[in-house]
């Protein structure tokens, strides 16, 4: 029948991981939790097609999601998440790497996430994620610590294949 393969990327950024001064712990859980919700799905497959961990520079977000974003023999991703410096700290840099570099954003997204991680911390104000469209594949900034990335994607997981399809 029909199963719709969704290519994912995840790109862990943090400066301390990328000199290996910790083990990305982040990007792994994005992808179990990501996994572990669509496998009882019989309409969809994830296949993890990247993952990278750079240091909290534009230029490396950018030339990492420009990369992914494009048509290479290989195929776009459909979706790619990002998790971390989405925070106020001075080198917290993903949206604003994230946002020059989307056609369209996807504000509902980031509410969806906002709002339920809300009933959760108040911590969740201090997040400033962005999300949209790069040609035909959705962008998802996601902040950096476990029990953070697991609860944002969480909170989105169900309308991703829907998203992703319209997006192609
Ligand atoms: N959202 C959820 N759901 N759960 C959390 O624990 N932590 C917050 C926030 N969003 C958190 C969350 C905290 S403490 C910070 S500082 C911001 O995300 C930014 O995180 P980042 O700088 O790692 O991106
Ligand atoms: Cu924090």
């Amino acid at each position: 029948k029909d199963v719709f393969e969704m290519r994912v990327a995840v790109l862990t950024v943090s400066d301390r991981a990328s000199k290996g001064v910790y083990i990305d712990k982040s990007g792994p859980a994005a992808i179990e939790t990501i996994e572990n919700f669509f496998k009882t799905d019989p309409k969809t497959r994830i296949k993890i097609i990247h993952t990278k961990i750079v240091p909290d520079e534009i230029e490396d977000i950018q030339k990492t999601l420009i990369e992914w974003s494009d048509h290479d023999c290989d195929g776009h991703a459909h979706l790619i998440l990002t998790s971390g410096g989405t925070g106020f700290a001075p080198r917290d840099i993903t949206p604003e790497a994230t946002k020059p570099l989307l056609d369209k954003e996807a504000p509902a997204l980031v509410t969806a996430m906002t709002l339920s991680s809300l009933k959760i911390t108040p911590f969740a104000m201090l997040s400033r994620p962005c999300a949209g469209i790069r040609r035909q594949t959705i962008i998802i900034n996601l902040p950096g610590s476990v029990k953070a990335v697991v609860e944002n994607l969480t909170s989105i997981l169900t309308a991703l294949p829907h998203a992703v399809k319209l997006a192609q």
